[in-house]
């Protein structure tokens, strides 16, 4: 067969055998669409766990466990000057959120066990050491602040309160007073010495929104974690319920 040039090819190519060697790449193209078309219909048709697709689940099981393995290695979150702190914080998330609580009648419930709950007011925990910290709060919608908050620390509550017999438990769970918001966090992350019982935002008590009268600050998490007005508190070695979770987000949303 005759060599052709470049250009004599280009002028060559008549309109049919055009048409021919279009025919190759078009089955190559109809044959990946409908692949991806049956690979999506698949997915769609498989069974939902907890509102999520299975595969997908499965997918997101599997991050939690290479998650959970980095869990051990305590990263503390940088902390910052009273000057970085941002003096209008961003209100996110007002979901179990009341339009007035007395916190006078507000206690901490602490659930130690069957018909044994421990009650403890504002007051009370105001006594303990007061502890301030500034950390860079990262919401999972992709914006993050620099906040000032202060309170007790997790660690100096549980032992005040004799309750170091529950950290041995792989979990620890809190909810809004109405119990529409809820968490769980690992217990590792609530005892790192940043996890604080908060009641205080730029040296002041917590504005409504922002979870009066007390809320959970948990620099190692995502903001979801950071349950805003606790209610009751208790500890578990099952995964507490969690309203993010449920959504379908990381259970574990820390860094
Ligand atoms: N009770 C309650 N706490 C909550 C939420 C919520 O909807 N209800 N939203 C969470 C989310 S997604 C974020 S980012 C933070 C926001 O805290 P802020 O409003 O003090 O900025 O609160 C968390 N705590
Ligand atoms: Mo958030």
């Amino acid at each position: 067969m005759k060599k052709h040039s470049y250009f004599e090819r280009t002028k060559t190519v008549s309109d049919s055998s055009f048409r021919r060697r279009m025919i190759f790449p078009f089955v190559i193209f109809v044959v990946l669409l409908a692949g991806g078309f049956f690979a999506w219909k698949w997915l769609n048709d498989q069974p939902q766990d907890h509102m999520i697709l299975k595969p997908l689940r499965k997918t997101l099981e599997a991050n939690e466990k290479v998650f959970k393995g980095t869990l051990g290695k305590n990263k503390e979150s940088k902390t910052y000057t009273v000057a970085d702190a941002v003096k209008n914080v961003k209100v996110n998330g007002l979901i179990g959120i009341q339009d007035t609580i007395d916190a006078s009648k507000w206690r901490l419930q602490v659930i130690r066990g069957a018909g044994d709950t421990l009650k403890i007011s504002l007051d009370e925990l105001k006594q303990l050491p007061k502890k301030d910290i500034i950390f860079d709060f990262k919401c999972i919608e992709g914006w993050s602040q620099v906040t000032h908050w202060a309170g007790v620390s997790m660690r100096d509550f549980m032992e005040h309160y004799h309750l170091q017999g529950f950290e041995q438990m792989q979990y620890a769970g809190l909810q809004t007073p109405n119990k529409k918001y809820y968490v769980g966090i690992d217990m590792k992350s609530f005892l790192e010495p940043q996890t604080i019982l908060c009641y205080e935002m730029n040296d002041a008590p917590l504005p409504m929104k922002q979870g009066y009268p007390l809320r959970l600050i948990i620099p190692v998490k995502y903001g979801i974690k950071h349950l805003k007005c606790i209610g009751t508190m208790f500890f578990s070695n099952s995964k507490p319920p969690d309203y993010w979770a449920e959504q379908g987000y990381d259970y574990y949303a820390g860094f």
